[in-house]
Order: C-alpha cells, then sequence, then structure tokens
C-alpha cells in the first residue's frame, strides 16, 4: 500500500545526514575532505554555544555527513565511542511532517528517543524529533523546509578545510546497511514502524551457506529514495563478517554506506591517490568468460574496470559499477561504496561472491576468521 502514492503511511523526502560519532571531529572533517572530495559548510563547538563537542558538517552534492567529536572529559559521545570506536550514530530522514512521522512510528511500536520540537535561529525553523533503530543507531526525523541556514539552529557556517574538488566525487546517499543479530526481526521493524516494503534483492540460506556467511534483505520507503540493506550473520565453517563486525563495534550497527557517483573511474582515482584502500577483486573475476557474457554492454571496456578492480553487475533494469572500501579505521568495522548506477535498482548481487571473498581474505589477514 505503501508504494502507492497518496497512500503513504510514512512519507520520506530522503536521507538528511549520516551523523558520525569519532574521536577526534576535527581530524574526520579533513580526512573526508581530502579524500572523500568533501565540502565543510557548517561548524559548532566551544566557541558557539556547544561545551561537550564539536560538530563539523561536509556535503558532497545532496550527501550530508555530520562528524561529531568530544572536546573534554566525560561527554555522551565519549562514551559512545568507548562502546563502539567510531561509528553512525544516527541515520537522519528528512520527512514532510516530522509530528505525523513521529506519532505513527511511536504507536507502531518505535522507541521515541526525542519528542518533535522545533529549534530556530534567524535562517528559520526546524523540526526535528528521533526514534531508535538496530544497537545504538537513531533516526532522527528532519524537516528543514522552513530553514535556510548551513545546517541546523545553532550552527554557524564554516570555510571548506582545503578547496573542494572542480568536480564532487558523489553526489547522493545511495544506501545505508546496518549488521544486526536478526535480519527478520528488524526488517519487520522496518515494515511496522515506517510503511517500508523489501526490495527484490534478498540472500537466503542457500547462498549464505555456500559462500558468502551473511544473510542480507534490502529494506526501502515506496519511493525508494531511502534504501537500508539488513544483514545477519549466517553459520559457516569460517566466523561471518557480520560477527567480526557485531564483535568489534560491540553489537549492532550501521556496516558500509553507499554513495552514488556518476563517474566512478574519476572517483576512484581521486580517492586512491588520497590514500583510500579498496578491496582487490582477483583478474579471474575479470577472465570468467561468463562475466562478459553476464554483463554485455557497459559504458568502459571491461579492461579499465579491471585495471581499477572496479565490480560490475547487471539485472533486468540495467547494470551498475561499485567498489567497496576497506574499513576506514582501525577496528573492521565501517567501511563505503562506491556505486554508479545505469538502470539497475539492485545492490550488485552478481558480486556477492567475489566480494565476499575478497572481505574475507581482510578478515585473515586480521586473524578473526
Ligand atoms: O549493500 C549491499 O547489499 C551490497 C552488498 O557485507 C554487500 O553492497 C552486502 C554485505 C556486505 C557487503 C556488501
Ligand atoms: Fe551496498
Amino acid at each position: 500500500m505503501s508504494r502507492l502514492g497518496g497512500m503513504d503511511e510514512f512519507p520520506v523526502k530522503g536521507m538528511d545526514a549520516v551523523v558520525f560519532a569519532v574521536g577526534n571531529a576535527k581530524q574526520a572533517a579533513h580526512y573526508y575532505s581530502t579524500a572523500f572530495g568533501m565540502r565543510r559548510v557548517a561548524y559548532r563547538g566551544p566557541e558557539n554555544g556547544s561545551p561537550d563537542e564539536a560538530v563539523h558538517v561536509l556535503e558532497s552534492g545532496n550527501a550530508r555527513f555530520v562528524f561529531r567529536g568530544p572536546v573534554k572529559a566525560d561527554t555522551e559521545i565519549g562514551r559512545h565511542i568507548a562502546a563502539h570506536g567510531d561509528g553512525v550514530v544516527d541515520l537522519a530522514i528528512e520527512v514532510p511532517d516530522v509530528h505525523a512521522a513521529y506519532r505513527h512510528a511511536v504507536a507502531k511500536g518505535a522507541t521515541g528517543l526525542e519528542e518533535p520540537h522545533v529549534l530556530e535561529d534567524d535562517h528559520g525553523k526546524v523540526t526535528i524529533a528521533a526514534i531508535a533503530t538496530y544497537g545504538e543507531t537513531r533516526h532522527s526525523l528532519v524537516d528543514r523546509s522552513n530553514y535556510s541556514g548551513p545546517y541546523l539552529p545553532g550552527f554557524v557556517a564554516a570555510d571548506p578545510i582545503v578547496a573542494p574538488p572542480e568536480k564532487r566525487f558523489f553526489q547522493a546517499i545511495d544506501h545505508c546497511v546496518g549488521n544486526v543479530e536478526r535480519m527478520d526481526e528488524w526488517a519487520e521493524y522496518y515494515h511496522r514502524v515506517m510503511g517500508f516494503t523489501d526490495m527484490a534483492e534478498f540472500v537466503g540460506d542457500d547462498i549464505a551457506t555456500e559462500y558468502s556467511a551473511l544473510m542480507s534483505k534490502v529494506v526501502a520507503d515506496g519511493t525508494r529514495k531511502v534504501k537500508f540493506p539488513l544483514n545477519e550473520p549466517a553459520e559457516s565453517k569460517r566466523k561471518s563478517q557480520i560477527d567480526e563486525y557485531l564483535e568489534f563495534y560491540g553489537g549492532p550497527g550501521v556496516q558500509h554506506i553507499a554513495l552514488a557517483t556518476n563517474d566512478i573511474l574519476a572517483t576512484l582515482d581521486q580517492m586512491r591517490a588520497a590514500g583510500v584502500e579498496f578491496l582487490q577483486s582477483p583478474d579471474s573475476y575479470y577472465e570468467d568468460p561468463e562475466l562478459r557474457e553476464r554483463i554485455g554492454e557497459v559504458r568502459v571496456p571491461i579492461e579499465e574496470l579491471q585495471k581499477r578492480r572496479i565490480l560490475v553487475d547487471r539485472d533486468e533494469d540495467g547494470y551498475l559499477l561499485q567498489i567497496f572500501t576497506k574499513p576506514v579505521q582501525d577496528r573492521p568495522t565501517v567501511f563505503f561504496e562506491l556505486i554508479e548506477r545505469h538502470g539497475s535498482l539492485g545492490f550488485g548481487k552478481g558480486n556477492f561472491k567475489a566480494l565476499f571473498e575478497a572481505i574475507e581474505r581482510e578478515q585473515e589477514l586480521r586473524g578473526n576468521l
């Protein structure tokens, strides 16, 4: 029902922001500026009314990342970092009506963390509320339609940290993946609380036991603007990559953020040059005659993809190019995906085998297999 326009029980406009808790927000903001081509746009800290934490807000096209870090001992954000390391605390969603969204979610059993309230300054008003999701992660629900400031009331505009690249590296958040203990429980939560529905892609028991040691299901809002895949560890001879995450993060949390780019080759070249490490798919992936058959015509020669270790997948709607970073902190927890879509609405199911084998090679090097 939620797919029928006008009958949507939980309308969303898109992702508002991914909010990270990090040990040193100043250095994180620098890394995402130099290595991810992002532009700092806003700041809040001890200088302007936030004695406990510094918050740097960065953008790339429609994608907004917010980095929160403690500026003194014994803060709530510091406790979160002590428990989990750097990670994602909030997948904030922009909604047209915060009161209605919050009321609906809580009536359907969501845990309310912040009642709807209005923040206000010279640039206008933002209405915001928050509900809990897996682990210590939350979904803020944000209406900024009456606001013209750089982020939220209380933030000041901030200069870019370095000159942003001429062409942005990515323009949107494509999807945000959670690692949980029980996938079906959380899929049911998104169905019930937000009216989300399952997307076609699903990794069930059969594939799981064959090579991947995980099960995965994608939930999305009716308009497919917000997509949340959910992974659960599966039994296998070796330790699941999802169990490794759960152990090192200290519970469920965000595993990866996929960034939509329209030039994955250029973005990848620049990120690699800036020192970001990516998973390496083997030559055998590209030399498999079945690959050419499966993917057909794509915009770049396979040799170009092979040189850069970019993965490619095709479904009935089109194709996609994708590649994954290694974890971006010392713990084997959060990583990123670059994805360039040409019609395909999928998540690269045809690449799962090659991808999971690459992840497991890294896991083995860490001694966590
Ligand atoms: O978001 C997805 O579903 C794909 C595939 O540990 C994926 O990016 C799934 C699980 C995983 C890494 C990638
Ligand atoms: Fe993904």
